[in-house]
C-alpha cells in the first residue's frame, strides 16, 4: 500500500516558512503584494484565484483581485498589465488561466514584467529554467519537486515519465527532474506503446486532464506517483488523473487528489511572490 505524500501537509510547511520570511519583511517596511487576474466566470478558476487570496492572507502578502468581466478586451486587458506593471506595491502579477477565447494568452504572458511573472510563464523565465539559471520556476511542477524532496525520494539516476507536454506542466517538470539527474521520458497523445514506458517508471507523473487515465496496469511496482489532474466529474466529485484505488495498491508513494498538488501549486505561488518582494528591495 502506497504511503500518500499530502499536499495539505507540505503545503502548509511551505507556507509557514513564507510567513516567517514575510514576517522579516515587514519590519522592513516591506509587505509583499499579488495581484490576480481573473476574466470571465470559470467556476473552477474562481475556486483557484478565491484559494489563492486566502493563502495571500495566511503568509501576510497583500492581494489585490481585478476581476474583469467576459466582455473584457485585449487592448484593456494589456492595460492592466501594464499599470500593475508599473506598482511599486506588487510584486507578482498573475493571470490566471484559460482566458476566454477570444483573448491572446501568449500576448498577456508576454505583457507581464518578467520580474513580477510569478507563474514563471514569460519566455524569459521559460529560457531561464531550461539553462538551470532561474528567479522562479512554475508553481506546479515545483509544487511537485518540492512534494518528492518532502518525502524524501531520490530523483537521480531514476527513470522518470511525465505523462503531458503542456507549457505550464509537462514540459517544465520534465526540465525540473532533468535537473535533478532524473532519465526523463515525456509522454503525449501520439506516443506509441504508452502502458510499456509508464510501467518503467520509477517516477510518474500525470498531467493529462482525464479521469483514472493511469490504470494499475501501467505502474510498476513501488513507484511514486504524482497525480496533477483536477477533473470534475458530473457528480462534482473532483478526482486526478490516476486510477487512485487500483494505483495505491501498487505504488510506493501516491498524491491525493483533491488535497495533493494543487494546494502545493498555491504554496509554491507564494514562496515566488515573496521572493519577487525581496529582489525588488534588492534582498539576496
Ligand atoms: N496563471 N493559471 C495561472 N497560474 C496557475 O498556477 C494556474 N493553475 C492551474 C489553472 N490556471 C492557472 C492553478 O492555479 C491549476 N491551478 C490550481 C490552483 C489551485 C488548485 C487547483 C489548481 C486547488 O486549490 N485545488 C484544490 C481543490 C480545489 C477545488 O475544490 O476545486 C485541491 O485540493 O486540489
Amino acid at each position: 500500500m502506497a504511503k500518500l505524500i499530502s499536499g495539505k501537509e507540505v503545503s502548509a510547511r511551505v507556507k509557514a516558512e513564507v510567513k516567517a520570511e514575510c514576517d522579516r519583511l515587514k519590519e522592513k517596511g516591506i509587505t509583499p503584494g499579488l495581484a490576480v487576474i481573473i476574466v470571465g466566470n470559470d467556476p473552477a478558476s474562481r475556486v483557484y484565484v478565491n484559494n489563492k487570496k486566502k493563502a495571500c492572507a495566511e503568509v501576510g502578502f497583500v492581494s489585490e483581485e481585478y476581476a474583469l468581466p467576459e466582455s473584457t478586451t485585449e487592448e484593456q486587458l494589456l492595460e492592466l498589465v501594464d499599470e500593475l506593471n508599473k506598482k511599486d506595491t506588487i510584486h507578482g502579477i498573475l493571470c490566471q488561466l484559460p482566458l476566454p477565447s477570444h483573448l491572446d494568452e501568449k500576448a498577456v504572458i508576454n505583457a507581464i514584467s518578467p520580474e513580477k511573472d510569478v507563474d514563471a510563464f514569460h519566455p524569459s523565465n521559460v529560457g531561464k529554467i531550461m539553462i538551470g539559471d532561474y528567479t522562479f520556476l512554475p508553481c506546479t511542477p515545483a509544487g511537485v519537486m518540492e512534494m518528492i524532496h518532502f518525502s524524501g525520494i531520490e530523483v537521480s539516476g531514476k527513470n522518470c515519465v511525465v505523462i503531458g507536454r503542456s507549457n505550464i506542466v509537462g514540459k517544465p517538470m520534465a526540465m525540473l527532474l532533468l535537473h535533478e539527474n532524473g532519465t526523463v521520458t515525456i509522454c503525449h497523445s501520439r506516443t506509441k506503446n504508452l502502458k510499456e514506458i509508464c510501467s518503467q517508471a520509477d517516477i510518474l507523473v500525470a498531467a493529462v486532464g482525464r479521469p483514472n487515465f493511469v490504470t494499475a496496469d501501467m505502474v510498476k511496482d513501488g513507484a511514486v506517483v504524482l497525480d496533477v489532474g483536477i477533473n470534475r466529474l458530473k457528480s462534482g466529485k473532483l478526482c486526478g488523473d490516476v486510477d487512485f484505488e487500483a494505483v495505491e495498491k501498487k505504488a510506493s508513494y501516491i498524491t491525493p487528489v483533491p488535497g495533493g498538488v494543487g494546494p502545493m501549486t498555491i504554496a509554491m505561488l507564494m514562496k515566488n511572490t515573496l521572493s519577487a518582494a525581496k529582489a525588488a528591495n534588492g534582498i539576496e
